[in-house]
């Protein structure tokens, strides 16, 4: 089956022709309803947006085959992202597309403030001919401030600069040096309002930067002062935003970005202001930009689709894999799903997962994720685990993950041990890789060596002769062969580790407990190679 892909957005041309030069069924379907959507979208694999379609969670749960979502542009504010990674979807977006267009919009917009082109604008319109009214400021030695330099706001610094601008700026995870290249001065928020004749804004919309604008800040700004928004709604608080402009606190501001967009009834008082220039989200909006971000976004998601490589996610765990560490994810995965049986119907509370010998030195996040997409197989289903929402649903059922590594490693030259914890007990199990195949060396105090597939029945028992050829006879007499057997010993204590060629019922390991005069067998069902 070839995934299909369901485009429902317009999208530029040229990200089309990718998507179809892909080989992979392509349709287009924009101005769908949220139902109409829901119809349809069970058939495909993935679905490529803009900002017009609502990715809800009607949406999500009818699209059964959908593993990816990729949106033309940065904003995902129309996706239910949460729920999307729980389901195991992949969300892509394209955050360097848009870093120039928005910044020549910054620009645009402090200076079509600073002349008043939008009010003289209209006023022509209305036959008027007003000079003096609409006299403006310069930008020639008067001091931009710059909230937020990260890429697009280093942009809007370079091209200031050309205006003999000074440049302050503000930015709490900035080094100095970057700061430099583009001729910023960094300092505090506080000296930035306080100093600035101009304002930018580039920050992301987060919990530390919603309202980091509001009237206690426009009362320390000079009067004169002129802020440009083009970066997200919400980062200037509107209603002091409003009172700020109205009583000439600060003498202008101009806006791309709003709290609601499209703006509501109640906004539209903003509208009423001589001293806002407004426009409706359109940093983004070049002809290049959206050629951009249709190229992106249909090389990310025909990469993903075709060779399982992600780029751009922004609910995928981040972590490279060499090809030596990538021979361990089987090994991890499996380790996973043993973690889950040995604990039986107790529920698993923590992970404690060790890169043990050269594994300590490699970059061992998507271990920990195979360990955990394992854990999860026989809890969600076998095939609703995956890389993107393993970790998220393992912190949601309350399963603590944590990663340490030593250069310790037993007798092998790599090794994973996990240590499974419930309410109950805690409990290790040691695995490694030999040729290509998974191998279990350790289970709590006892080391042996032992396939680790297909399926694996444990047998903890006092150490006396006779009690493997007991527990032969038992599988004998069910017609189960044994495939495989290793025994660790300790002290006074036995563990017989076996795989054998069908699944075991409740009723032969019964059985096996009663021969071997312990309650400890286990078994469990690991994939198969
Ligand atoms: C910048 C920021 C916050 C900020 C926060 C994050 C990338 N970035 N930038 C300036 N995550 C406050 C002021």
């Amino acid at each position: 089956m070839t995934a299909r892909i369901l485009v429902s957005d317009s999208l530029d041309e040229e990200g089309l022709n990718i998507l179809k030069g892909s080989g992979l069924p392509v349709d287009e379907k924009v101005d769908l309803s949220e139902d109409q959507l829901c119809e349809i979208i069970g058939d495909y694999d993935c679905l490529i947006i803009r900002s017009g379609t609502k990715v809800t969670k009607k949406v999500i749960d009818a699209g059964k085959k959908l593993k990816v979502i990729g949106r033309a542009g940065v904003g995902v504010d129309n996706v239910d992202i949460p729920y999307a990674t729980e389901k195991g979807i992949l969300i892509m977006n394209t955050p360097a597309a848009n870093i120039i267009s928005a910044a020549e919009h910054s620009c645009a917009m402090l200076m079509s403030l600073a002349r008043n082109i939008p009010f003289a604008h209209e006023s022509m319109h209305k036959g008027e001919w007003k000079r003096s009214k609409y006299t403006g400021v310069e930008l020639n030695g008067k001091v931009l401030g710059i909230v937020g330099v990260g890429r697009v706001g280093g942009e809007v610094a370079k091209r200031m600069r050309s205006f003999n601008m000074t440049l302050i700026g503000y930015d709490p995870y900035l080094p100095k040096e970057v700061a430099d290249e583009v001729g910023v001065r960094l300092t505090t928020f506080e000296e930035v309002i306080q100093n600035a004749d101009f304002m930018t804004i580039h920050t992301p919309l987060l919990p530390e930067t919603k309202n980091m604008i509001s009237m206690p800040q426009f009362k320390m700004m000079k009067p004169c002062v002129r802020i440009a928004n083009v970066a997200r709604g919400g980062i200037v608080n509107e209603d002091d935003l409003y009172t700020a402009l109205k009583e000439k606190v600060i003498a202008g501001a101009a806006f791309d970005v709003w709290c609601n967009e499209p703006l509501l009834e109640s906004d539209m008082k903003l509208l009423e202001l001589d001293n806002l220039v407004t426009t409706p989200h359109l940093g983004a909006s070049t002809a290049e930009a959206q050629e951009r971000v249709a190229i992106e976004v249909a090389v990310a998601a025909v990469k993903y689709m075709k060779d399982g490589i992600i780029t751009n996610a922004i609910n995928a765990p981040r972590g490279k894999m060499d090809p030596e560490t990538e021979a361990f994810v089987p090994l991890a995965e499996r380790m996973g799903i043993l973690a889950h049986q040995i604990n039986g119907s107790n529920p698993v509370d923590g992970l404690e997962i060790t890169y043990c010998g050269e594994l300590a030195k490699k970059q061992t996040k998507m271990l920990t994720v195979s360990v955990v997409i394992g854990l999860l197989r026989n809890i969600i289903g076998p095939h609703n685990a995956n890389i993107i929402n393993a970790l998220p649903v393992a912190k949601q059922k309350g399963i603590a993950i944590k990663e340490s590594s030593t250069e310790r490693s037993d007798d092998y030259a790599n090794m994973i041990e996990v240590k499974v914890s419930s309410k109950e007990k805690k409990t290790t199990i040691r695995g490694t890789v030999f040729g290509e195949q998974p191998r279990l060396v350790g289970y709590n105090d006892f080391t042996f060596d032992a396939p680790m597939s297909g399926d694996m029945v444990f047998v903890s028992y006092k150490d006396s002769p006779g009690i493997i050829g007991a527990v032969g006879t038992v599988f004998g007499n069910n017609n189960i062969n044994i495939a495989q057997m290793s025994v660790g010993r300790y002290n006074k204590d036995a563990l017989m580790v076996l795989t054998v060629d069908q699944n075991v019922s409740a009723g032969v390991l019964g059985k096996i407990a009663e021969v071997t005069g312990t309650s400890d067998v286990k078994y469990a069902d690991l994939v198969n190679d």
